[in-house]
């Protein structure tokens, strides 16, 4: 494990802290290769339901590592972008739901990682943006995909064009942040939150994910047949007799993941 990512695992929620404080948590080798692992590291663990990801100090993250990245070639920067992507997608397709906890600064790569996450909370203290024009790139990590479908194109233009830093609450205004809470509410709510859906029928919020991600990117008539597949996948399980069973029985359902 990199010595720039923590991670614990309670009551079935992952917590997985970019702890690069100095650096604001710049995206470097070891960082990445460090969320990379904590991830597969949750992915494998059964008794996971939900994972929230933050950052130590004043940032979530500042961005891609600018020292790391000013001397590298074309070919490295393509290679480096092809990395950060294919871990930010690993972060998307985790099985779990994600919940990026944003503490402070989100920009470039940072409002990227945020970005591949499933839920975004963030802290009144947080800023976010994708800057990269002013240092004569543009986002490498997925921003100006993942942006313009979460503000739609207009508005993902306007900032990636700009480069203009906005404040948690244009963030939440935008859809960019699901909620905005006091800096030192964000981890107890990102807690709450996790806990609730950890609640739920954990095979049934996968496969919510799942269609969202593999659906909305798709014909409408391609969509439903993923939702209709794994509605009908939901039938086979332990979790649809017992969801069904309690409601006709006035209990609480008692889920158990398969
Ligand atoms: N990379 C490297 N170091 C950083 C970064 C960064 N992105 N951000 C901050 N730091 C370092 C600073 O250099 C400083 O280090 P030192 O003390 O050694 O000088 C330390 O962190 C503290 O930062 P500041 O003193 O600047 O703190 P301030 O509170 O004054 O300012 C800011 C905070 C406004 C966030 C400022 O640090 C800043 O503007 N940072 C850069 C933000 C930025 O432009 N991010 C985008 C980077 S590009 C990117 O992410 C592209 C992603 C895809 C790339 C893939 C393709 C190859």
């Amino acid at each position: 494990m990199s010595e720039h990512v923590r991670f614990e695992l309670e009551a079935g929620v992952g917590l997985v802290t970019l702890d690069r404080p100095e650096a604001l948590n710049a995206l470097n080798d070891g960082i990445l290769a460090g969320l990379e692992e904590a991830f597969l590291a949750l992915g494998r663990e059964p008794s996971v339901r939900a994972v929230i990801l933050t950052g130590a100090g004043k940032a979530f993250v500042a961005g891609a590592d600018i020292k790391a990245m000013a001397g590298l070639s074309p070919l490295e920067a393509r290679a480096f972008a092809q990395r950060g992507q294919r871990i930010f997608n690993l972060i998307e397709d985790h099985p779990h739901p994600v919940i990026a906890a944003v503490n402070g600064f989100a920009l470039g790569g940072g409002l990227e990682l945020a970005m591949a996450c499933d839920i975004r909370i963030a802290s009144e203290a947080a800023k976010a943006g994708q800057p990269e024009v002013n240092l004569g790139v543009i986002p490498g990590f997925g921003g100006t995909q993942r942006l313009a479908r979460i503000v739609g194109r207009s508005r993902a233009k306007y900032l990636l064009f700009t480069g203009e830093v906005i404040s948690a609450q244009r963030g939440l205004e935008l859809g960019i942040f699901n909620e905005v809470t006091a800096p030192d509410l964000l981890l107890p709510r990102c807690r709450e939150l996790a806990a609730l859906i950890a609640r739920k029928a954990p095979l049934a919020v996968s496969h919510c994910k799942h269609a969202v991600n593999e659906g909305t990117d798709l014909p409408l008539g391609d969509g439903l047949s993923i939702e209709a597949e794994l509605f009908a996948q939901t039938f086979a399980t332990a979790d649809q007799k017992e969801g069904m069973q309690a409601f006709i029985e006035k209990r609480p359902a008692q889920f158990i993941g398969r």
